[in-house]
């Protein structure tokens, strides 16, 4: 049976197998959690980075955690918001699908999440956790994941993954 919570705090810091990074499509870092991500990680993130070609919108890619506490990192490319009739839900599910895969495929255990697109993409995070609650708990129905973690950075987005949880 997998585990799902919700806790507030830096993803950098998680000791899990994996955590994941809400990346922009040339994988080379940025601001938020992305720059977050890298500079823990150090400069061998972004060698391994630059080796993948980019990532498209909605996909995912993995690469090791360097010296992050996490195993590995799954770097994946959220939407950004166009008022919500662009695909944006369909492409956001696709991430949390794609990042859920890519842990079970390496047989990594235990994965964080950030609030992927809800930052610098401008995702609305009662809307993003609807499509992240809804997306985990089908995979779920199958997996081999021991643990899954939704990481909110403020009280804002934690109350928003409780709600989300509780419905
Ligand atoms: N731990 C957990 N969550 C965090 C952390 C952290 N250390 N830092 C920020 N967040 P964003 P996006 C939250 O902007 O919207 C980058 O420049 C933050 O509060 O990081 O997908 C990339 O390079 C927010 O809720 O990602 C891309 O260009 C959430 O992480 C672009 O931004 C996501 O915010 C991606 O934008």
């Amino acid at each position: 049976m997998t585990r799902l919570s919700a806790v507030k705090g830096d993803i950098t810091k998680l000791e899990v197998d994996v955590i994941v990074n809400a990346a922009a499509p040339d994988l080379l870092g940025g601001g938020g959690v992305d720059g977050a991500i890298h500079r823990a990680a150090g400069p061998g993130l972004v060698a391994q980075c630059r080796t993948l070609g980019g990532c498209d919108t909605g996909d995912a890619k993995i690469t090791g955690g360097y010296r992050l506490p996490a195993k590995a990192v799954i770097h994946t490319v959220g939407p950004i918001w166009h008022g919500g009739d662009h695909g944006e839900a369909d492409l956001l599910a696709s991430c949390y699908r794609k990042s859920l895969a890519l842990a079970q495929q390496y047989d990594l255990k235990t994965i964080a999440f950030p609030a992927i697109s809800c930052g610098v993409y401008g995702y609305p995070i009662g809307e993003a956790v609807d499509v992240a609650v809804t997306t985990i708990r089908e995979h779920l129905e199958d997996s081999t994941l021991d643990e899954v973690i939704l990481v909110a950075f403020n009280d804002e987005i934690l109350s928003a993954y409780e709600r989300g949880l509780a419905g």
